[in-house]
């Protein structure tokens, strides 16, 4: 179900419970402001998520109210987790929902990085 990105973080959203280790994920990277895991239903061979430690209901919540040094961090991380990868060559693709028209649907910033195969052009 598509969320409002406007809305106030709700603590229950499932990218909460996996920051406090409510349920399991598949982990590839964590640091002290970002979290790295496997997308439970992958759209590419690759299909990794990376999201803030921070509150933050969407792109748009984080680029509001983050300091710059949090922002900084975060975009490095997900730059990290796909070098780690052996991404950069032959590429790879970001992508962040933000709001209803984009088919947000879980309600806590995440930046999909796809992978492993030759990926359609984008969609509009
Ligand atoms: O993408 C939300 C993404 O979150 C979607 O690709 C599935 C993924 N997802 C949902 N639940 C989980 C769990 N528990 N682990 C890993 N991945 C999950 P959106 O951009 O909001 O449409």
């Amino acid at each position: 179900m598509p969320i409002d990105a406007t809305q106030p973080y709700d603590d229950d959203n499932i990218f909460a419970k996996i920051l406090r280790g409510e349920i399991p994920s598949k982990k590839v990277y964590e640091d002290e402001h970002a979290l790295a895991f496997h997308d439970i239903n992958p759209q590419a061979p690759t299909h990794i998520l990376v999201i803030p430690k921070g509150r933050y209901v969407s792109w748009d919540d984080f680029t509001a109210k983050a300091d710059d040094a949090e922002i900084a961090a975060f975009i490095r991380a997900v730059g990290k987790v796909a070098r780690d990868a052996g991404l950069v060559e032959p590429g790879y693709r970001l992508l962040a929902n933000i709001g209803p028209d984009s088919h947000q649907e879980v309600a806590h910033l995440h930046v999909h990085i796809f992978a492993g195969r030759k990926l359609g052009p984008m969609l509009a």
